[in-house]
C-alpha cells in the first residue's frame, strides 16, 4: 500500500489530499496533516475521487457516432474522423463556424488550462463561449475597469478580518469560490472566536447564514441597490475613511453623486431589507477595525452583477479596508498571473466584435454562453455549424437548455473532450476523453491568484496512462494543428509553440527565453510550462522546488500591493469607471419597481459538482435533493404540500419537481439546484439517471446582465402550481 499526496482538483479549496493506493485501485483518501494550507481539512467531495477513478461510466477511450450509435475506437480513428470533417466545414462557412464551449473543469486542469487557448486560436473563431458568463464574468469586467486585470480580483482576508460581509455566497457548501481558502467553515468560524462578525446577506438561510451572528434575507437582484445603499450611508453620515489608500484612487468622488439616489429608504422596496438594517450595516462595516464585503455568485448571475461587484469593492475602498491586513486584498501568486509581471497599464476595453444574432458584445475574448443556442439555430451568414467542447455540459449548465439541446441536435459536426457521455456529449460526433486526476499531474494556475494565502502546489501524476490514452494537451494540441493546417501533427509542434510564446512572456533581463527554455529542458507539456512560469514568476522558484515540498510551499499571508498591482492606464484605482457610471442609470431606472410574484434562484448542495457529481453514489444517497425550496406562506397561498409535485412555469419552459416547504427561504423567492436532469435518451451515467432530477436551466431564459453579458441565473420570475 503506497501514500501519494495530491492537491484536490474538485473545487476551488485546493485541499491536500493523502490517497492510499494498492496497485491502481484507491483504498483511502484523507486529508494531508501535513498540507501549508489546508492541514488535514477534506469535505465530503474530496473523499470520491476514487470512486470518479473506479467509475465504470467514465469514458476511458474516445467514441465515434456510426449511425447514430458511438463505438469505442481509438485516437488515431478518432483524429481522421476530425480531418475528415473539421478542416472542411472552416474551409466551406469559415472560421466562426466553428464554435468553442469551454466548461469549468478546464480551469481546475493544469493540461487544459495551458492548451485551450492555442487551440482557440489555431480555430480562429470568434465564437468562443465558456462557463464563465454563466458565471463570474460581472467581476472580472469590473476588476479590469477598476485595478486593469479580469483576475486582479480583491480576495477577502477571512484569516484577520474582524467582520466580513458575504453577499450570494454560500462557502459551506461550495467550499468557496473567488477566495481559495480549504476548510471555509474553520476560518470563518475563527472570525467569531477572535470576537469578530460574521453577515450573510442571501435570500436564503443557508448552511453558511445559519452559522454566522447575522442573516439578512435579501430579495434576489436586490445587491447592487443594498451595497449603493451602504456606501450612500458611509458618505451621508461621514463615514468614509480612506486612509493610505487615497494617494492610489481615481474619481472616488465621483461614486458619492452616483449612490446619491440610493437612500436606505429609496432601495429598501426592492431589496426587501429596512432602512435601519441597511444603516446600521453600514456603520458597523465602518467602525470595525477591519472588514471585508464579499460577494459570489447570487451577486454575479444577476440583472446588475457587474453592478454589484463593482459596488463590493466601493464598500471597501470607502471604509479603507482594500489591500490592508483584514480587509481584501490582492494575492501574488507564483506562477501564470499577468500582475505579477512588469507590464503597462491601458484602459480596459469589451465589445471588440458582436455576436451575430443580437449583437451582444464581446467581453474578455469570449462571446455570452447565452447566445450560444441562437449561434446555432438562427439561419444566415455566419451561423455555427460545428462546436466543439471542452469539459462543460451547457444543456445542463447554461440558459434554456431545452433549446440548446436541440439546436446541438442540429450541427453538421460536434467534438467534445470529456470524461462522460452526457446530455450534451451525447450530440456529440467524436468523444475524447482525457485521462482522470489520479492520471495526472496537479497545479492551481487560476486558484493561486485567487487565495487567501499566497501558497503553491504541485502533484505529479499518481498512475500512468493506459495504452490508448492520450494527456488532454496533446488532444487539444492534434486538434489545433488539424484546425490549422488540415492534417495532424505531432503533439510537440504545438507544445514547443506553447513554451516559446510562454517563455517570451515572462522573459527579464535576467532570464531570456533561451535562458529559460534550456533551464527547463528536457522537460515537456505542461509541466516544462509551469517550469518556465515558475522562474519568471516572483518568488523566483522552480518545479524542482515544488516536487521536493509535496505539501506544499506557503509564501504567508497576503501582502499589501498598491500601486504595484494595478494595470490600469492611469496607474490609480479607477473607482467610477465609465461604463460602471453609465450602466448605473439602468439601476436606477429599476428602483421603483414593485416585487409581484415568485422569484426562483438556485442553490448548491455540499455533496454536488454542477451537473457532473451526481454518478458517483456517495454524492447522491439520501433523500431526493432536487425539490423546488419554497416558503409556507407562499405555498399555503398557492395549495402546496410539502413533497408533492408542483410545476414551475417561466417565459423559457416548464417542469414538475417536488416541493419541499422551509422556513429558510424568503417569501416570494423559490429555489431549485441547477446540475440536474439527468433522464435524456443516450446519456451513460447509470447512477445519475436513477437520480435524474429536472433541468433548473429549462427556465431560465437568454436573459443578461446587460453590461457583462452574464446570463440572469437568479431573480427569474415563475408562476408555480400544485
Ligand atoms: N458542493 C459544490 N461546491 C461547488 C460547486 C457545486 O456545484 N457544488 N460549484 C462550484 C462553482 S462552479 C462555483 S462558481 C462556486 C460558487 O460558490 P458560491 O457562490 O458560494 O455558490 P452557491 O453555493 O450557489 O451560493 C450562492 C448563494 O447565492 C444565493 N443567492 C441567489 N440569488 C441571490 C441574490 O440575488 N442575492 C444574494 N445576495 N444571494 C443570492 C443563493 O441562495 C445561494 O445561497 O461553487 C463551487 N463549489
Ligand atoms: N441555474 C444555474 N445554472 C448554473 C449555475 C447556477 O448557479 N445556477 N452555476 C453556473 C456555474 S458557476 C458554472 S461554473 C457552470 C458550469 O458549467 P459547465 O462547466 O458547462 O458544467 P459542468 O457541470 O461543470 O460540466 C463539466 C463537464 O466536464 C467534464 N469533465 C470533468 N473533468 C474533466 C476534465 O478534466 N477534462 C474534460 N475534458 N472534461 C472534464 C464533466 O464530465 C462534465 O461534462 O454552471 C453554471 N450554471
Ligand atoms: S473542499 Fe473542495 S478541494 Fe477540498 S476536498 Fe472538498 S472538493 Fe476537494
Ligand atoms: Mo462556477
Amino acid at each position: 500500500m503506497d501514500t501519494f499526496i495530491r492537491t484536490c482538483p474538485l473545487c476551488e479549496a485546493t485541499c491536500g489530499l493523502a490517497i492510499t493506493m494498492d496497485g491502481d485501485r484507491v483504498t483511502g483518501i484523507r486529508g494531508d496533516d501535513d498540507d501549508v494550507f489546508s492541514h488535514g481539512f477534506i469535505c465530503p467531495k474530496g473523499t470520491t475521487l476514487g470512486d470518479l477513478h473506479h467509475d465504470p461510466d467514465r469514458l476511458r477511450r474516445p467514441l465515434i457516432k456510426r449511425d447514430g450509435r458511438f463505438v469505442e475506437v481509438g485516437f488515431d480513428e478518432a483524429f481522421a474522423e476530425i480531418e475528415r470533417r473539421l478542416p472542411a466545414i472552416l474551409n466551406e462557412h469559415g472560421r466562426d463556424a466553428v464554435a468553442l464551449y469551454i466548461g469549468n473543469p478546464t480551469v481546475h486542469n493544469v493540461d487544459a488550462t495551458m492548451f485551450v487557448k492555442p487551440m482557440a486560436k489555431a480555430i480562429g473563431t470568434r465564437n468562443i463561449f465558456s462557463a464563465s458568463t454563466v458565471d463570474q464574468r460581472p467581476k472580472e469586467l469590473a476588476c479590469a475597469w477598476m485595478f486593469g486585470g479580469g483576475l486582479t480580483v480583491p480576495i477577502p482576508d477571512i484569516d484577520r478580518t474582524d467582520y466580513l460581509m458575504i453577499l450570494g455566497a454560500n462557502p459551506l457548501e461550495s467550499n468557496g469560490s473567488l477566495a481559495t481558502a480549504p476548510d471555509w467553515p474553520g476560518r470563518m468560524q475563527a472570525i467569531r472566536s477572535r470576537g469578530g462578525k460574521v453577515v450573510v446577506v442571501d435570500p436564503r438561510r443557508t448552511r453558511t447564514a445559519a452559522k454566522a451572528d447575522e442573516h439578512v434575507a435579501i430579495r434576489p437582484a436586490g445587491d447592487a441597490f443594498f451595497l449603493a445603499a451602504i456606501a450612500h450611508t458611509i458618505f451621508d453620515e461621514g463615514l468614509v475613511s480612506l486612509g493610505s489608500l487615497e494617494p492610489h484612487l481615481n474619481g472616488f468622488d465621483d461614486v458619492r453623486a452616483l449612490v446619491a439616489p440610493f437612500t436606505p429608504e429609496a432601495v429598501a422596496t426592492v431589496t426587501g431589507i429596512d432602512a435601519d438594517t441597511t444603516r446600521r450595516l453600514a456603520r458597523e462595516l465602518a467602525a470595525a477595525p477591519t472588514a471585508c464585503v464579499y460577494g459570489r455568485i447570487g451577486t454575479t448571475t444577476q440583472e446588475f452583477g457587474t453592478l454589484a461587484s463593482w459596488l463590493v469593492d466601493i464598500c471597501n475602498i470607502a471604509t479603507g479596508n482594500l489591500d490592508r491586513p483584514g480587509g481584501a486584498m490582492f494575492p501574488k501568486a507564483a506562477a501564470g498571473a499577468s500582475n505579477t509581471r512588469p507590464g503597462k497599464g491601458r484602459t480596459f476595453r469589451i465589445g471588440r466584435f458582436a455576436s451575430r444574432v443580437r449583437g451582444a458584445a464581446e467581453t474578455l475574448g469570449e462571446l455570452p454562453v447565452a447566445c450560444l443556442a441562437e449561434e446555432i439555430d438562427v439561419p444566415g451568414e455566419g451561423q455555427v455549424r460545428a462546436l466543439i467542447t471542452v469539459a462543460g455540459n451547457p444543456v445542463l449548465s447554461t440558459p434554456d437548455g431545452a433549446r440548446l439541446d436541440r439546436a446541438l441536435a442540429g450541427l453538421d459536426f460536434m467534438i467534445s473532450l470529456d470524461v462522460y457521455l452526457n446530455e450534451t456529449t451525447r450530440h456529440a460526433d467524436v468523444i475524447l476523453p482525457p485521462p482522470e486526476p489520479l492520471q495526472r499531474s496537479h497545479y492551481d494556475l487560476a486558484f493561486s491568484q485567487l487565495s487567501v494565502r499566497n501558497v503553491a502546489n504541485y502533484s505529479p501524476a499518481i498512475l500512468p496512462l493506459e495504452d490508448g490514452q492520450m494527456h488532454e494537451w496533446e488532444s487539444m494540441a492534434v486538434i489545433a494543428s488539424i484546425a490549422q493546417t488540415g492534417s495532424r501533427a505531432d503533439p510537440s509542434v504545438v507544445d514547443d509553440l506553447v513554451a516559446l510564446t510562454v517563455a517570451q512572456g515572462v522573459a527579464t533581463e535576467v532570464h531570456s527565453a533561451e535562458d529559460l527554455l534550456s533551464a527547463v529542458a528536457p522537460r515537456r507539456g505542461p509541466e516544462r510550462i509551469l517550469d518556465i512560469m515558475l522562474r519568471g514568476g516572483p518568488y523566483d522558484i522552480t518545479l524542482d522546488d515544488l516536487i521536493a515540498q509535496p505539501h506544499g510551499i506557503d509564501f504567508g499571508a497576503l501582502q499589501p500591493r498598491l500601486p504595484e498591482v494595478l494595470r490600469t492606464e492611469s496607474g490609480k484605482v479607477e473607482c467610477a469607471p465609465p461604463p460602471l457610471a453609465e450602466d448605473v442609470a439602468r439601476l436606477r431606472a429599476a428602483l421603483d419597481r414593485k416585487p409581484n410574484g415568485l422569484v426562483l434562484v438556485g442553490r448548491r448542495h455540499l455533496r454536488s459538482n454542477n451537473s457532473w457529481g451526481h454518478n458517483i453514489a456517495a454524492m447522491v444517497k439520501g433523500r431526493e435533493r432536487c425539490t423546488l425550496q419554497m416558503n409556507p406562506a407562499d405555498a399555503a397561498r398557492l395549495g402546496v404540500e410539502d413533497g408533492k409535485p408542483v410545476k414551475i412555469a417561466s417565459s423559457a419552459g416548464e417542469l414538475v419537481a417536488p416541493a419541499e416547504i422551509t422556513d429558510d427561504i424568503r417569501e416570494g423567492v423559490v429555489s431549485l439546484p441547477h446540475g440536474w436532469g439527468h433522464d435524456l435518451p443516450g446519456i451513460r451515467l447509470s447512477v445519475a439517471s436513477e437520480k435524474a432530477g429536472v433541468n433548473s436551466n429549462v427556465l431560465t431564459p437568454s436573459v443578461v446582465d446587460t453590461l457583462s453579458g452574464n446570463a440572469v441565473l437568479n431573480g427569474i420570475p415563475v408562476d408555480v402550481s400544485a
